[in-house]
C-alpha cells in the first residue's frame, strides 16, 4: 500500500532561543530514495541546544532538531533498495553515499551527495515533509529525530543489529560515535600514549573510552564540572584536572605534569580558548590535538604559527571519521560483544514531553545524556 500522509508528535522549535514546543505535525510520505522511520529513542546532544541558542550559521527555524536517534524504518519510497520496512536503523547526520569524490577519496567520512540541501534544512530535491497547518517546518542535520516520525534519505541510515536496544545505540548516532572514532580514527592513539581530553561530557567520556580501549599510559581529563570525574575514573582515565585549581594557563600545568606534554589531545567543549590550550599541551615535535567541539558563529582559533612549526598538529574530527553505512553497524557489534557499555551515559529518561527538561539538565551540567523514550 502507498504510504500516506501520517500525523507525528515533534517537539518543534519555532525560533531561536525559544522552548521547544510539543505539535502534532504532518508528515508527508518518502519521497523517491527516501524512508520513513518511526523513532523509538533519540539522545539529546549539545549540538542541539547550540542551534536553538541561534550559535548555529546554518541554524534554521521553525524545525525539528535532533540528531542522536534509534529507529524502525515505517514506509519506503520508490528505488529504495538497501532498507525495508521494519528494519532497524540509525539516523546519519554524516551520510554515505559511497560514490561522491568525497566518499570514493578514501580519505574522509564527509559524504558531499547532499550536503547543502542538508545545511539548508530540506530534503535532496529541496522540499521538507514536515508541516504544521500548511506551515512548512524544516529539516535538521537530515534528521529530525525529535518526532515520532521523520523523514531521511537512503544514504542517511544505518542497518544495524535488530538484537540491539535501540534505547541504547542511539547513542552511537552521535556522541559516543564521535568521541571513540575521534581517539580511534582520527588520531589513531597507540598503545602506551599520554593523551588529554578537555571536557567530560558525553563525547569528551568517549573519548575516554577510546583512549582506555587504545592503550593509553595516561588519559588525562580537564573539567570546570568536577561531578564529570567520577564517571571518567570508570571508564579508564587516570588524571583529574579542574582549571579553577590554578592561576596560570592550563596547558602548562599540563606540559609540567608530562614532561614537554601530551601526545594527543582532545577539545570537547566548543571553546576556542581551550582549543587554543588543547593544541599548546600537545608536545613539542609530535603532538597532535584534535577539535571535536563545535564553536559558535563568528569564533575563531588563534596560536602562536611557531606551535605549528615547532611539530604540533592541529586537525578536527566530525562523527569520529566514522563513515555511517559500512561502519557504525560494526560499532552495534562491538556494543553487542560487550566492549563498551553504553548505559553509564544515560543519566535521565523521560518522554518526548518532557524534552524541554533535558535541555535544562544538559545547561546545569546535571546530565551526561539523557534519552527520550517515544
Ligand atoms: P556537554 O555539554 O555534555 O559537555 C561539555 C563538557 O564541557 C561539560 O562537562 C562541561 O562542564 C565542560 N566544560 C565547559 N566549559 C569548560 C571549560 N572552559 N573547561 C573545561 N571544561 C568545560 O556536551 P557534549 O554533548 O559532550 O558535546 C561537546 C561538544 O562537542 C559540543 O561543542 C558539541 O556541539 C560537539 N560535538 C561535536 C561533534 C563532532 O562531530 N565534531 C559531535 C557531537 C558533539
Ligand atoms: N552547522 C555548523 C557546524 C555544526 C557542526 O560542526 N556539526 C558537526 C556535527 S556536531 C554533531 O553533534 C559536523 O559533523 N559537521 C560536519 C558537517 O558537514 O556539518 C556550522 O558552523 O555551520
Ligand atoms: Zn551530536
Ligand atoms: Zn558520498
Amino acid at each position: 500500500m502507498t504510504a500516506q500522509t501520517i500525523k507525528s508528535k515533534a517537539a518543534v522549535a519555532w525560533a531561536v532561543g525559544e522552548p521547544l514546543s510539543m505539535e502534532i505535525v504532518d508528515v508527508m510520505p518518502p519521497q523517491k530514495g527516501e524512508v520513513r522511520v518511526k523513532m523509538i529513542a533519540t539522545g539529546v546532544c549539545h549540538t542541539d541546544a547550540f542551534t536553538l541558542s541561534g550559535d548555529d550559521p546554518e541554524g534554521i527555524f521553525p524545525c525539528i532538531l535532533g540528531h542522536e536517534g534509534g529507529g524502525i524504518v515505517e514506509s519506503i519510497g520508490e528505488g529504495v533498495t538497501s532498507v525495508q520496512v521494519g528494519d532497524h536503523v540509525i539516523p546519519l547526520y554524516t551520510p554515505e553515499c559511497g560514490e561522491c569524490k568525497f566518499c570514493k577519496s578514501g580519505k574522509t567520512n564527509l559524504c558531499q551527495k547532499i550536503r547543502e540541501t542538508q545545511g539548508k534544512g530540506l530534503m535532496p530535491d529541496g522540499t521538507t515533509r514536515f508541516s504544521k497547518d500548511g506551515v512548512d517546518i524544516f529539516h535538521y542535520m537530515g534528521t529530525s529525530t525529535f518526532s515520532e516520525y521523520t523523514v531521511l534519505p537512503e544514504i542517511s541510515l544505518a542497518k544495524v543489529n535488530p538484537e540491539a536496544p535501540l534505547e541504547e545505540v542511539c547513542l552511537l548516532g552521535c556522541g559516543v560515535t564521535t568521541g571513540m572514532g575521534a581517539v580511534m580514527n582520527t588520531a589513531k592513539v597507540e598503545e602506551g600514549a599520554t593523551v588529554a581530553i578537555f571536557g567530560m561530557g558525553g563525547i569528551g567520556l568517549s573519548a575516554v573510552i577510546g583512549a582506555t580501549m587504545a592503550k593509553a599510559s595516561r588519559i588525562i581529563v580537564i573539567d570546570i564540572n568536577e561531578s564529570k570525574f567520577e564517571l571518567a575514573r570508570k571508564l579508564g582515565a587516570t588524571d583529574f584536572i579542574n582549571p579553577k585549581d590554578y592561576d596560570k594557563p592550563i596547558q602548562d600545568v599540563i606540559v609540567e605534569l608530562t614532561d614537554g606534554g601530551v601526545d594527543y589531545s582532545f577539545e570537547c567543549i566548543g571553546n576556542v580558548n581551550v582549543m587554543r590550550s588543547a593544541l599548546e599541551c600537545c608536545h613539542k615535535g609530535w603532538g597532535e590535538s584534535v577539535v571535536i567541539g563545535v564553536a559558535g558563529a563568528g569564533q575563531e582559533i588563534s596560536t602562536r604559527p611557531f606551535q605549528l612549526v615547532t611539530g604540533r598538529v592541529w586537525k578536527g574530527s566530525a562523527f569520529g571519521g566514522v563513515k555511517g553505512r559500512s561502519e557504525l553497524p560494526e560499532y552495534v557489534e562491538r556494543y553487542m560483544a560487550g566492549e563498551f557499555k553504553l548505559n553509564d551515559f544515560i543519566t535521565h529518561t523521560m518522554g518526548l514531553e518532557q524534552v524541554n527538561d533535558a535541555f535544562d539538565l544538559m545547561h546545569e551540567g546535571k546530565s551526561i545524556r539523557t534519552v527520550i523514550h517515544f
